[in-house]
């Protein structure tokens, strides 16, 4: 007999997005076959990330990407990965990466969306083996475009699909659909394929974690100063909150959505805009923690879904986790 403990219903990636697709009689498998591309990319970037140390992958590339960040030869092997894989599935008409500063087209008909993504996430990191990843976010290109600009310059409420993968002990990916819920796959190493582990993801509605870069704290506003020092002071239960930093977003995101807590990266005198990028950090990462039951707003307090991009690098600040959290958040920052 089979044993109740034991989930014999092993859900792949594969066959999840097969199912979804089927849920949808118009579908005509264009965004099915855009994620296949998608999870190709991850498994390999897991791949190359995994040997990195071994084969001295780590280390700078000695080059600089756009915005003046000094590219790690892993940053420009997936950078290039993710674009091969992006125009060889026919059906990206538009995409951003960090790694490059202008849009890339693909010139081919019947590609009817506009993918941003950063493709590793947190590389200042990845010599010490710390958790980095993948956060990608798609778009539809507005009927009868062939693919411009601004099909990919749209708040986060037009996304069609976002998440992330994170590059850890296994390949974590997150990934949630416009309206949908928040499903979490584990990389299957021996065989190369994600299994459906986190099933509808939900985010504790409060936890006594927060989660930013203390160091900035000289340039933070005074709301930001306030409602920081207020979470270090005796709460109900008699204790503060506890602090977490990870210093990669992915991984900083991901104990946040399981855990519960507030991650935040401020706009500051330093940066004024922020440092995070909309397009393929704080929007994609927004629609997770929505559809998760979480929030996300920027340093304004504003919706972060509902900011528009001014331009592809275009950045902002952003807090983001458990609803409860945000709320405390709202009481000190105007
Ligand atoms: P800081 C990594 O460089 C990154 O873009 C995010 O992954 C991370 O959350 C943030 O910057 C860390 O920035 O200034 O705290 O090192």
């Amino acid at each position: 007999t089979q044993d109740a403990n034991i989930n014999t219903n092993i859900i792949t990636l594969t066959r999840f997005l097969t199912e979804e697709q089927v849920k949808h009689p118009e579908a005509t498998g264009d965004f099915t076959l855009l994620c296949h591309a998608l999870q190709y990319s991850f498994k390999s970037i897991a791949y190359y990330i995994r040997r990195a140390t071994l084969v001295n992958l780590t280390g700078l590339a000695g080059s600089a990407n756009t915005t003046g960040d000094d590219q790690k030869k892993l940053d420009v092997i997936s950078n290039d990965l993710f674009i091969a894989a992006m125009r060889s599935s026919g059906k990206c008409s538009v995409l951003v990466s960090e790694e490059e500063e202008n849009v890339i087209f693909f010139p081919s008909d019947g590609a009817h969306y506009a993918v941003a993504c950063d493709p590793i996430d947190g590389s200042s990191n990845l010599d010490a083996g710390v958790s980095v990843g993948t956060i990608f976010g798609i778009h539809k290109l507005a009927p009868g475009s062939q693919g411009t600009k601004e099909d990919i310059l749209k708040p986060g409420t037009e996304l069609v699909a976002a998440g992330f993968t994170m590059y850890g002990a296994s390949a974590q990916l997150v990934v949630t659909m416009k309206g949908g819920t928040v499903n979490g796959f584990t990389l299957d190493n021996g065989i190369g394929e994600f299994i459906l582990s986190h099933p509808d993801m939900k985010i504790p509605k409060k936890r006594a974690i927060y989660s930013v870069n203390e160091g900035n704290s000289l340039y933070w506003e005074d709301g930001v100063k306030n409602y920081f020092s207020s979470l270090k002071e005796a709460q109900e239960n008699g204790k503060p909150y506890s602090a977490r930093y990870i210093g990669s977003m992915v991984a900083d995101a991901y104990r946040t959505l399981l855990y519960g807590g507030l991650f935040a990266y401020p706009a500051d005198k330093k940066s004024p805009k922020g440092k995070l990028r909309i397009l393929y950090e704080c929007a994609p990462m927004a629609m997770v923690f929505e559809n998760a039951g979480g929030q996300a707003v920027d340093s304004k307090m504003a919706r972060m879904m509902e900011v528009v991009p001014e331009s592809i690098h275009d950045r902002a600040g952003i807090f983001m986790g458990s609803y409860d959290e945000v709320e405390k958040v709202k009481k000190f920052v105007k």
